[in-house]
């Protein structure tokens, strides 16, 4: 069992909330550390992430180019990229071993991983682990249409937005259908399936607050009918939102079902 796992990351942040549910399910250790996300250029990206001194910014080597979601140059140093290839955020470490681990949901597995004995992912059930698995990694399919989709939401074309509703469609018929026959998305127990659900969908839903920019473009939201078209995964989210270990950790009012 590893020591605990620490991540740098923007704040607050759906993505980071995965592991912090985890943890509160399973007893496992969680350091965060971080700021607004316009803050986050002004930050040294490393296993020791700290605001950026004067000497820091001086130093052109640890300059990088912003490529998802920044478009300023960030500070990020070699050990930062050896640890984490793909340079983003939330970025985790293993505190005893310093090893990179990214992508939210493999870090909220390595969160339940490293707790008490638990079947959030699934336990020494192997077919069980990979079935979430494989929620988790349509879930991430979703997740990265919704990024591309709050991207570019001022600037929205008939591609994108009908990307972003095929892959909504495509990920929420899947759940329905799921909810459909257990009570929890991977089968009759709670799993990081159900928490990326609540994160990421939830995220989605926010879609509401560019009503005005989406509708000026001609678009409609695409969230708009959610409670009646997925009435389970609507009462899903709602009831699991309200569990303790969710609430205390979900910004209030992020879910305003
Ligand atoms: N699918 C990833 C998304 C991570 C990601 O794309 N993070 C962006 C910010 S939203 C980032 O760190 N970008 C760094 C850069 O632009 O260099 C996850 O779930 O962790």
């Amino acid at each position: 069992m590893s020591s605990g796992i620490k991540i740098f990351s923007y704040l607050p942040n759906p993505r980071v909330w995965k592991s912090l549910i985890a943890a509160n399910l399973c007893g496992a250790e969680v350091e965060v550390v971080g700021d607004e996300p316009k803050n986050l250029p002004n930050w040294l990206w490393d296993y020791d992430a700290r605001e950026l001194t004067e000497d820091d910014r001086a130093n052109s080597a640890l300059i990088r180019k912003g490529r998802r979601g920044f478009t300023n140059d960030l500070y990020k140093t070699d050990e930062f990229l050896f640890a984490h290839p793909f340079g983003t955020v939330p970025a985790a470490f293993d505190l005893k071993t310093k090893s990179g681990i990214f992508e939210s949901n493999s870090i909220m597995r390595a969160v339940a991983r490293s707790g008490k004995p638990n079947n959030l992912f699934g336990g020494n059930d192997h077919v069980m682990a990979s079935r979430i698995d494989s929620f988790l990694d349509v879930n991430l399919v979703f997740s990265r249409e919704h990024q591309v989709y709050i991207l570019s939401v001022e600037k929205m074309n008939e591609v994108l937005y009908n990307r972003m509703k095929s892959a909504y469609e495509f990920y929420l018929d899947g759940i329905e259908s799921a909810l459909k026959v257990n009570k929890f998305i991977a089968g009759n127990f709670i799993s990081l399936a159900d928490i990326s659900f609540v994160c990421d969908v939830g995220y989605f839903l926010k879609e509401v607050n560019q009503k005005d920019v989406i509708k000026a473009q001609g678009f409609e939201l695409i969230s708009a009918k959610f409670k009646d078209e997925y009435p389970q995964s609507a009462d899903h989210l709602v009831g699991l939102s309200r569990k303790e270990e969710f609430s205390t950790v979900i910004t209030d009012g992020f879910i305003s079902l």
